[in-house]
């Protein structure tokens, strides 16, 4: 079976990562629209258009299932998606239940682009939950361009991220989500500056659900071998594919 994964740029890869791990047997298409990133700065509907081209670009590689591998792009169009295709789409969510759910009497800090925490999806979601108010929400738009600049463990970061924590007593909170796949790369930065915090995400979690949609669906798992494919709407195709490799190599799951 052949699954697709799509991201607008390299958040995308921790997910896929995750996949690789528990559905090894499978074969991969990843495109990224690296032409288009960031989208959690644009408006919904220029970002709705990039996300129908995408998916329709993808869907020429016969996928059985795809991953919409990125919070802001299911949150902006997985319904219309889910209308338009008729193989199983999965998307992310921030994984404020569990965050939720986990926390006892501090509170959730949700991070995510600008566009994730703007839309009813999200803040329907943390309404739907949040019966004791205490999730916080902070967009960290900058920290998609750092890891599309391959920027992963520079002091840059720490000083931006301190930056951005500064109005939060960082006691107060049980729980900080990584409500956007691109902020997964930044796990250990976050893990310095709030010790004492969890720190969790939604890919095991969108993973897990891949695979049983999968075994519900008519096709057979364990068909292929394992092999990724990626392209990209960006320039230097050949460049971003080596890039991918090596980030989807040495991207190591850590908890
Ligand atoms: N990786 C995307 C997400 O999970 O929201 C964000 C990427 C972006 O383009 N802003």
């Amino acid at each position: 079976m052949t699954i697709g994964f799509f991201d607008s740029g390299i958040g995308g890869l921790t997910v896929l990562k995750e996949a690789l791990q528990l559905l090894p047997q499978e074969d991969y298409v990843y495109y990224a629209d690296t032409e288009n990133v960031p989208y959690g700065t644009k408006s919904r509907e220029e970002v709705r258009q990039h996300i129908f081209n995408a998916v329709n670009f993808i869907n020429q590689y016969n996928i059985n299932a795809l991953v919409v591998a990125c919070n802001t792009a299911t949150s902006i169009a997985i319904r219309r998606l889910r209308q338009l295709y008729d193989f199983p789409i999965i998307g992310m969510e921030p994984a404020v239940k569990p965050a939720v759910n986990k926390t006892d009497d501090k509170r959730v800090l949700v991070l995510a682009t600008p566009l994730t925490i703007q839309e009813d999806k999200y803040k329907n979601l943390v309404s739907r939950i949040d019966a004791r108010h205490i999730v916080d929400s902070l967009a960290l738009p900058e920290l998609v361009n750092y890891a599309e600049n391959f920027i992963f463990n520079d002091k840059l970061i720490l000083t931006y991220l301190k930056k951005k924590l500064a109005p939060f007593d960082l006691d107060d909170y049980g729980t900080i989500v990584l409500g956007c796949t691109h902020f997964i790369y930044y796990r250990e930065i976050f893990k310095q500056l709030a010790a004492n915090i969890d720190i969790i995400d939604g890919n095991y979690g969108t993973v897990i659900h891949l695979r049983d949609v999968l075994a519900d669906s008519k096709f057979d798992l364990k068909q292929g071998s394992g092999e990724v494919r990626f392209y990209s709407s960006g320039k230097e195709e050949i460049g971003k594919y080596k890039k991918y490799m090596k980030v989807l190599n040495h991207y190591k799951i850590n908890k």
